[in-house]
């Protein structure tokens, strides 16, 4: 026999959490939780405004549509809502167990805000990669901060995202910042400027290394080898199934491309699961997961060695059981 249960969360964010020009005050989602004889699996449905096509409530009407066929014995064909889509596909994943549970749980660090307090904890990874928003103030200031914390920490790697804000001018002006001998250690910046065609022309003119995020997810945007297009990061939450993930890595990873996957701040249950995918498909890679200090909480599983309570959904009323 087939059942199903979904609960809806809600975290809240620390203050300064911006996603697009909106300040996002708490983490809602879905937990979902499917049972098959003496077997479990969970999965999380976190649309993430801004960036998900789907709102929450599609989202819960899409997942209670599939799961009710799915415990009337159905397999029906994956939801086209993209985080509907990787949620069910984790729970049914572990169900089958063929998400294996080893996961990657060291990631890119990602640095916002206060140089001081970033010096610290950058000279204190275990990996010295880090991960750094930039487009946010002038491009001077980024171009500097980049600068400094390079020549400060010398084996320091740094991944750069721009989330498209820079015309090509700016994105320019950017790069006459890092001196050369430094910029091999810039190992990409993601989406630096409006449009791809600006990003790309970018890339070329200042030879400096770029990587696709948000634009490969836009209809009709072809992943393919491209000079001066080093990476793809990948958001499963907004990409869809863990089969469409592991087509879409294994596209990029043809074409040579390094493939990031990555958080769309999710809690840490699905975070978790983000690990154990990227330690299977991109095992040479530092994911870039580093979000769950962003949320005050934790979800039903912990991430290894961190500290924050524990919030779990079983004593709580679900919203929709079958
Ligand atoms: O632009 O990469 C982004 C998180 C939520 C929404 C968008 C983005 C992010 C991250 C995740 O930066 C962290 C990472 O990729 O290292
Ligand atoms: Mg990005």
């Amino acid at each position: 026999m087939r059942t199903a249960t979904l609960w809806r969360y809600a975290i809240p964010l620390d203050a300064g959490v911006v996603l697009r020009n909106q300040r996002l005050k708490q983490r809602e989602g879905l937990v979902l939780r499917v049972r098959e004889g003496e077997r479990e699996g969970w999965g999380e449905i976190a649309p993430l405004p801004g960036f998900s096509v789907e709102e929450l409530c599609c989202a819960q009407l899409a997942a209670e549509t599939w799961l009710a066929r799915w415990c009337a014995g159905q397999n029906p064909a994956d939801s086209t809502l993209p985080s509907v889509a990787f949620g069910i596909s984790c729970a049914l994943a572990e169900l089958a167990d063929t998400l294996p549970q080893t996961g990657s749980y060291h990631s890119a660090a990602l640095c916002t805000g206060d140089p001081d307090e970033l010096f610290s904890r950058l000279q204190a990874l275990p990996h010295q990669v880090a991960k750094m928003k930039v487009g946010l103030y002038e491009a001077a200031r980024d171009g500097m901060l980049a600068c400094l914390l390079l020549e400060a920490l010398p084996v320091l790697q740094l991944r750069l995202d721009a989330n498209r804000s820079w015309t090509l001018e700016k994105a320019c002006q950017f790069a006459r910042y890092i001196p050369a001998p430094l910029r091999s250690r810039i190992v990409f910046i993601e989406e630096p400027c409006r449009t791809p065609a600006e990003s790309r022309q970018f890339a070329v003119e200042c030879g400096m290394a770029i990587a696709w995020d948000e634009s490969a997810r836009e209809a009709g945007f072809e992943v393919t080898a491209e000079p001066g297009v080093s990476a793809l990061v990948v958001k499963p939450t907004l990409t869809g199934s863990i089969a469409k993930v592991q087509a879409l890595i294994h596209h990029a990873q043809q074409q040579g491309l390094t493939v990031v996957i990555s958080s769309a701040i999710e809690s840490s249950l699905a975070l978790t699961q983000l690990a154990r995918l990227a330690h299977w498909l991109t095992p040479d890679v530092l994911p870039g997961l580093d979000t769950l200090h962003l949320l005050q909480q934790q979800l039903q599983r912990r991430w290894p060695d961190i500290s924050l309570p524990l919030q779990t959904l079983t004593e709580q009323e679900a919203i929709w059981h079958r």
